[in-house]
């Protein structure tokens, strides 16, 4: 990849675009230049045509340890209001191209709300999640209080927000915060052998069934289904719908073009 990524590191593997996050030496603490660099890669990844789904992971011993604390303790509401910088994390979880997170050691604050963003978590066994925040005298703001509680509900999300008590990788697979456990020295191996069965399927197809699912955690069921019926349909107007169901009756392999 052309581009010079200071806290990143940016590759492209086949048809996938892989992203990780690169300042081991303080758990991968998230400053604003790193989200930017973040953004900028994934936007990348979502005009590149030959990049059809997108690994996050961490370097090193972390995949985050939050928001660099050393960056914001100095900030006041308005620094935060007039930075805007809240902006590119909503952008971030507008991308559309699916994103597949790898999590080992510490997945917190911030580190948690970027794996959140991400579409499947896939975690080593000794990944640790939580929300911290709170022993800092301020809460999570990039989505923690809101995606956590979608996806595990009132009452764990309370516990954890509350205490900053950290949620370990069994107790995140049963609770379906993450997808699967995998031993740590394979965990970036296997995400990508996952990442590449989704870049294998007819892009157009992930990328509405994406739309549709996050859709889902905050629209009424009706409202849901009418987009997902929409989606249906729109997909019998692509080329790749047409390959895929002629090559189940010729009993072969499709050729999916993205079209
Ligand atoms: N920020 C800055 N440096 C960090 C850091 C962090 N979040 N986490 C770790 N480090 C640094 C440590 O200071 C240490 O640096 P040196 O002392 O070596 O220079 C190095 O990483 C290694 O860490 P430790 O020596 O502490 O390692 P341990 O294994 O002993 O402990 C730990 C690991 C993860 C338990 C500990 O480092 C820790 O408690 N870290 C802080 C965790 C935390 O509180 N995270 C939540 C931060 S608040 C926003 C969006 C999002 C957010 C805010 C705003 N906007 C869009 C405006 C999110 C906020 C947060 O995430």
């Amino acid at each position: 990849m052309s581009k010079n990524y200071e806290l990143i590191e940016v590759s492209k593997q086949g048809k996938l675009g892989l992203i990780a996050l690169n300042r081991p030496k303080v758990l991968n603490a998230i400053n604003r230049p790193m989200v930017s660099e973040i953004l900028d890669a994934m936007e990348n990844f979502e005009a590149d045509s030959s990049v059809r789904a997108i690994v996050l992971s961490g370097k090193g011993r972390a995949f985050a340890a939050g928001a660099d604390i050393d960056e914001m303790a100095n900030d006041n509401a308005i620094d935060f209001e007039l930075r805007n910088q809240f902006k590119d994390w909503d952008r971030l979880a507008m991308i559309k191209k699916p994103i597949i997170g790898a999590v080992q050691g510490f997945a917190l604050g911030g580190g948690f709300e970027l794996a959140l963003c991400c579409d499947m978590l896939y975690a080593a066994d000794d990944a640790e999640f939580g929300f911290p925040e709170v022993n800092l005298g301020v809460m999570p703001g990039a989505g923690g209080t809101q995606r956590l509680t979608k996806l595990v509900g009132k009452t764990r999300a309370m516990e954890w927000l509350f205490t900053g008590k950290r949620i370990s990788a069994r107790e995140a697979l049963h609770c379906g915060i993450v997808n699967t456990l995998i031993a740590k020295e394979l965990l970036l191996e296997e995400t990508i052998k996952a990442a590449e069965l989704i870049a294998n399927q007819a892009p157009v197809s992930i990328r509405f069934i994406k739309e549709a699912v996050l859709k889902s955690v905050d629209t009424p069921l009706n409202e849901g289904m009418e987009l997902e019926r929409k989606n249906f349909y729109l997909l019998f107007s692509t080329e790749d719908q047409k390959e895929g169901m002629r090559a189940f009756i010729e009993k072969r392999k499709p050729e999916f073009k993205g079209k």
